[in-house]
């Protein structure tokens, strides 16, 4: 007997020759004609002073890329752009995870631009973002106001390599966006422990955002922090969450009275705010504005910026020794043999270490990088 399916009344079942599909490629897209044309380091110095976001972002990409002939071109367009930069106020916005950063951000964002004008640029060390790719690019969806403004420049922290890396680019991408006009650069960073530093060795202002909370905020935050802090926020409060943030405020004005004076002169300042309901933002840029105006009429604003040229010239060199080190053919091929030796107790670390030190050294003496590439740009 027949399967019920093959009787006509399951017609519908059967496949049909149908008819052909276009393809999805249009056949007369001529092949390369939109390929971007590589920029020279020049076309790109002569992008960013006119303040093209577009030239501004592509440069940014070739900071951040880790190919040594993209590093080549962009250290020469930084070079190139370093007499054009400096000229802006670089404020580091730290809080822990759901401090209220990116919301915070946007206000104030906002705020500077419609009060005072200029460019607003806002960048990010997020030592995370390997992870999440970057938060702060989910996070545009939380700069509303801020993302689509026509003043303003939004990028994502890089997502590859060290803290220290990292933090390193987005020194690098300040001094692109200050080239590029941009005169206020906010640099945000989550607080979870050495991003702080690394973002407090790079801004004239560190704004630590803080929460209220069981009453007992002051145990979680590490003194060093407090220490950095130009002026500490405490945000939401709103609702009924006031009273415990003017505790919280008092408890913090009291603790920074511990601590030694800061060596630029001024006392951290504690404020209170709502960065949702938009409630002490003027208060805290006013905070931010005094500040620039104290240190710049004490000198202590060119003090701070030239001890950071100074840290970022031995970071960096700490950071190509290492890598120097590490990338060393000889050497990786010898370091799980070291490490076996010493987990063995068969050999000291100290005496493992200075093995591999040596011969390192002696490699580099020779002159022979033994396949190492020379160190191409940084
Ligand atoms: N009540 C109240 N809630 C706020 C305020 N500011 C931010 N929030 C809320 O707090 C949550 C976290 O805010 P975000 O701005 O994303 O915080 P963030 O510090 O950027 O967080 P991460 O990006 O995860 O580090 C959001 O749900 C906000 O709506 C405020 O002033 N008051
Ligand atoms: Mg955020």
């Amino acid at each position: 007997m027949e399967h019920p399916e093959n009787s006509a009344e399951f017609k519908g079942l059967t496949v049909n020759s149908g008819v052909v599909q276009p393809s999805i490629v249009n056949p007369y897209l001529k092949r390369g004609r939109f390929r971007h044309r590589r920029l020279s380091a020049a076309d790109y110095v002569e992008g960013i002073l006119k303040g093209d976001v577009t030239v501004l972002g592509q440069a940014v990409t070739l900071v951040e890329s880790l190919n040594p002939d993209h590093q080549v071109v962009a250290q020469e367009v930084i070079e190139k752009c370093l007499p054009y930069a400096g000229r802006s106020i670089r404020v580091g916005i730290s809080g822990v995870p759901g401090a209220g950063k990116s919301t915070s951000i946007d206000v104030l964002g906002i705020h500077v631009l419609e009060n005072y004008g200029g460019k607003l640029a806002v960048l990010a060390i997020d030592p995370s973002s390997e992870r999440s790719k970057g938060s702060i690019l989910g996070d545009k969806t939380r700069m509303e106001k801020l993302s689509v403004h026509p003043d303003s420049f939004i990028r994502p922290s890089p997502s590859a390599g060290s803290l220290g890396g990292v933090a390193r680019k987005t020194r690098e991408t300040i001094i692109l966006c200050e080239a590029a006009g941009f005169d206020t650069i906010f640099v945000e960073t989550v607080g979870v422990g050495q991003s702080e530093t690394a973002c407090h060795s790079m801004v004239d202002f560190f704004l630590l955002i803080q929460l209220a909370g069981t009453g007992d905020e002051l145990q979680g935050i590490k003194r060093g922090i407090m220490e950095m802090a130009d002026g500490i926020v405490i945000n939401k409060c709103d609702g009924n969450n006031v009273d415990k943030c003017q505790l919280a405020a008092t408890q913090f004005r009291n603790a920074l009275h511990l601590f030694p004076a800061p060596e630029s002169g001024w006392t951290p300042q504690v404020l209170t705010y709502s960065g949702f309901y938009n409630l002490g933002i003027k208060e805290i840029w006013d905070m931010v504005y005094k500040y620039i105006e104290f240190v710049k009429a004490n000198g202590y604003f060119e003090h701070r910026r030239n001890e950071q040229s100074k840290y970022w010239m031995y970071e960096t060199i700490n950071e190509q020794l290492r890598n120097s080190f590490y990338q060393n053919p000889d050497i990786a091929s010898r370091l799980a043999e070291a490490e076996t030796l010493v987990l063995s107790g068969r050999q000291t670390s100290f005496v493992a270490a200075k093995q591999l030190l040596d011969e390192y050294f002696a490699d580099m003496r020779g002159g022979s990088f033994r396949g190492q590439e020379p160190l191409k740009g940084l």
